[in-house]
């Protein structure tokens, strides 16, 4: 068995058991504990449980292996695999119980992303990936949108925690949405990242993603036939994330940057 897969093979599980401790927690009822970047970057108990429960089963397995998480940080290990994890990726979602929130967990060697694994906590649908190998939902094998029209384009986006993020984000999709279908804003990018992966969106843009946010939607993303990019040969990252098929990448793109879609705050 190859790496890749390999290391799925140990991440599904423990991202399975992740989902239902945070449907769990959810059930029970949720309340922020303590805010982060702004007054609306809230972290609840939850996000942290399920961060310490991921960590645990990591390390029982692999203790060698480096994590990266958003709750606890970087463990800082000199090791080829690292983990990068959000353990409620839209969190917001989840203290309002909308049912759009994932445990998103990738696994990283040598730098580079080899697997990834996305369950939306409230519905149990699951995305995967393997470098090289596609990525699958539902047992299906996932290929993308074939829309190549951007003014036929429905498009996920979102915007950030801070408020001048926003009015920035905010200015750039009102000079956009006139060239697109539509826009959907779900509040979780590792999921909007899975539905561009299965055509449910054309498209999907956000800046100010941490790597987190984007490592292992954006390998299923990229293993379905998608471009994952920044903007102007740059690498997806917190100054832009762009996923779209190949036939429609170049336009949004294009139009992002005239936008200036990745300045601002
Ligand atoms: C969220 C992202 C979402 C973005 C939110 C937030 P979190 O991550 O998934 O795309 O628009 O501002 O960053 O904070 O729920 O892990």
């Amino acid at each position: 068995m190859d790496r890749g897969h390999e290391l799925l093979a140990l991440a599904v599980p423990i991202a399975r058991e992740a989902a239902e401790l945070a449907r769990t927690m959810r059930a029970a009822g949720v309340d922020p504990v303590a805010t982060k970047s702004t007054l609306t970057d809230v972290v609840t108990a939850a996000d942290r449980a399920v961060e310490r429960q991921v960590r645990e089963a990591i390390h029982a397995a692999r203790p060698g292996d480096a994590v990266l998480g958003e709750e606890y940080g970087d463990s800082q290990k000199a090791s080829a695999v690292r983990w990068i994890l959000d353990p409620i990726d839209g969190t917001v979602n989840y203290l309002y119980d909308l049912p759009q929130y994932a445990v998103s967990l990738a696994a990283e060697v040598d730098g580079v992303v080899v697997a990834g694994v996305v369950i939306n906590a409230a519905t149990g649908r699951e995305w995967t990936a393997v470098l090289g190998g596609g990525a699958h939902a539902d047992g299906r094998k996932l290929s993308g949108s074939q829309q190549a029209d951007l003014r036929q384009a429905l498009v996920g986006t979102g915007f950030g925690y801070a408020a001048d993020r926003r009015l920035h984000q905010a200015a750039v999709l009102a000079g956009l949405i006139g060239d697109i279908r539509d826009v959907r804003r779900f509040g979780a990018a590792a999921i909007d990242l899975c539905l561009a992966a299965e055509g449910s969106l054309d498209a999907y843009y956000e800046k100010g993603l941490n790597a987190w946010d984007h490592a292992a939607g954006g390998l299923v993303a990229a293993e379905a036939g998608l471009l994952v990019t920044g903007l102007a040969g740059a690498a997806p990252g917190p100054d832009m994330v762009v996923a779209a098929p190949p036939a429609l990448h170049g336009a949004l793109h294009d139009r992002l940057v005239e936008l200036d879609a990745e300045k601002g705050p």
